[in-house]
C-alpha cells in the first residue's frame, strides 16, 4: 500500500526542525551536544505525528542510547505502521567544525520493509544504472568502471567516483587513478555521497567504498525512488558484531544485498541541510524565522525534489 503523501511534508518539517536545533551548535566543537539537540527535537516531533512508528535504525541499542534507540516506538499510536530509520545528525564532525555537508535524515517505509541493519561497516556501491549486471560488489573496480563507461557511453576519464577518504580505501583509490577516473574524495557523510549519483548536476557517476551500514540503508530509500542501483554488504569483524548480527536474524554474514532487499514497498526519504553541502544548502536564520532546504523522495508518487520552507522559530 502507498504511504500517504502528507507524510512527506510532515517529515520534512521534522528533519527541518532537527536541523535547526543542531545548527545552533555549528562551530562549537561539540559533537555530542550537536547530536543530542537533533535527536531531542526529532524524537519529540515524531511523537506528535499520527503514526505507529518503530525505530529500526537509530542511535543504537537501548542500553547505549536513551532516545531513538532501535525498537523504540514513536508516534501517537494512531495511524499507519511504519519502520523508521533516522540519522538526526549525519556528519557530527561537520557541525562541530563548521564544515559543509551536515544533514538531518529520516527514511520511513511500511512496517517490515526496511532492513534492520546492525551498526557495523558496510561495503557499498551505487550508480544511476537501471539494470542489473552493470555494477556489482563482486566485480573488480576495473570491471565496474568499464561496464559503467559502456553503459553511460562516457570514457573512464569522464567518469567521477565518490568515495570516503580513508586509508582503508587506498587500493580502490589507486586503481581508480590508474583507470584515469576523476575522484571526489569526501571526508565524511556518505549518505550524501551515495545520493550524488542521482542527478547529472552533482557530477558523480559512481559511489563506492566502505561506510556505515545504517547510512547505507537510509540512502537506499532515496536511490530506490530514483531507480538507481545500490548494493551493500555488511562487514562483521568483531565477535560482538557477529553475535549482534545473529541476534538480528542474519545467518549469512557475507551476503550481498540488493537495493530491494534493503528497502521494499513504498518509502519516504528526507534530508535537511544543516550546513550547506553538495546536496542541499544549510539552515538560514533571519529574525525569528528560519529557512530550511530538504531533499525529499517518495517512491510511489515519484516525488523527488528539494522542499524549501520558511518557518517561525
Ligand atoms: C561512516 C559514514 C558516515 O561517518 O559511518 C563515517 O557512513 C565513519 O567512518 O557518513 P569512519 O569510522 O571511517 O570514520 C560518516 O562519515 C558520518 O557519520
Amino acid at each position: 500500500m502507498a504511504i500517504d503523501k502528507k507524510f512527506v511534508d510532515q517529515l520534512a518539517i521534522v528533519t527541518s526542525k532537527a536541523a535547526l536545533a543542531s545548527s545552533y551548535l555549528v562551530g562549537k566543537k561539540d559533537k555530542i551536544a550537536a547530536d543530542k539537540a537533533a535527536v531531542d527535537s526529532m524524537r519529540s516531533d515524531l511523537n506528535n505525528l499520527d503514526i505507529q512508528g518503530q525505530i529500526v535504525i537509530g542511535e543504537g541499542e537501548l542500553d547505549k542510547a536513551p532516545m531513538l534507540y532501535i525498537g523504540e516506538k514513536l508516534g501517537s499510536n494512531k495511524g499507519p505502521e511504519f519502520d523508521i530509520a533516522v540519522d538526526p545528525l549525519e556528519g557530527t564532525n561537520f557541525v562541530a567544525n563548521n564544515l559543509p555537508g551536515a544533514l538531518s535524515v529520516i527514511t520511513i517505509a511500511e512496517k517490515n520493509n526496511l532492513f534492520k541493519a546492525p551498526e557495523t561497516y558496510m561495503e557499498k556501491i551505487s550508480a544511476r544504472v537501471n539494470e542489473s549486471g552493470v555494477i556489482d560488489l563482486d566485480f573488480t573496480i576495473k570491471k565496474n568502471i568499464n561496464n559503467l563507461s559502456d553503459y553511460l557511453n562516457k570514457n573512464p576519464e569522464n567518469l567521477t567516483a565518490c568515495i570516503l577518504d580513508r586509508p582503508r580505501h587506498k587500493e580502490i583509490i589507486e586503481e581508480l587513478i590508474k583507470l584515469k577516473v576523476n575522484l571526489k574524495l569526501i571526508t565524511d557523510g556518505d549518505v550524501s555521497g551515495a545520493l550524488l549519483v542521482t542527478e547529472d548536476k552533482y557530477n558523480v557517476d559512481i559511489f563506492l567504498g566502505i561506510g556505515g551500514g545504517p547510512e547505507g540503508v537510509l540512502a537506499a530509500a532515496a536511490l530506490d525512488a530514483y531507480n538507481c542501483n545500490f548494493q551493500g554488504r555488511f562487514l562483521f569483524e568483531t565477535d560482538e558484531d557477529k553475535s549482534r548480527a545473529s541476534d538480528m536474524g542474519i545467518t549469512d554474514l557475507k551476503r550481498k544485498y540488493d537495493l530491494n532487499e534493503i528497502v521494499s514497498g513504498d518509502s519516504i526519504f528526507c534530508a535537511t541541510g544543516i550546513t550547506s553541502g553538495d546536496l542541499v544548502p544549510g539552515i538560514k536564520i533571519e529574525d525569528n524565522k528560519f529557512t530550511s532546504e530538504t531533499f525529499v523522495t517518495h517512491k510511489s508518487s515519484g516525488l523527488k525534489k528539494v522542499i524549501k520552507l520558511k518557518q517561525n522559530i
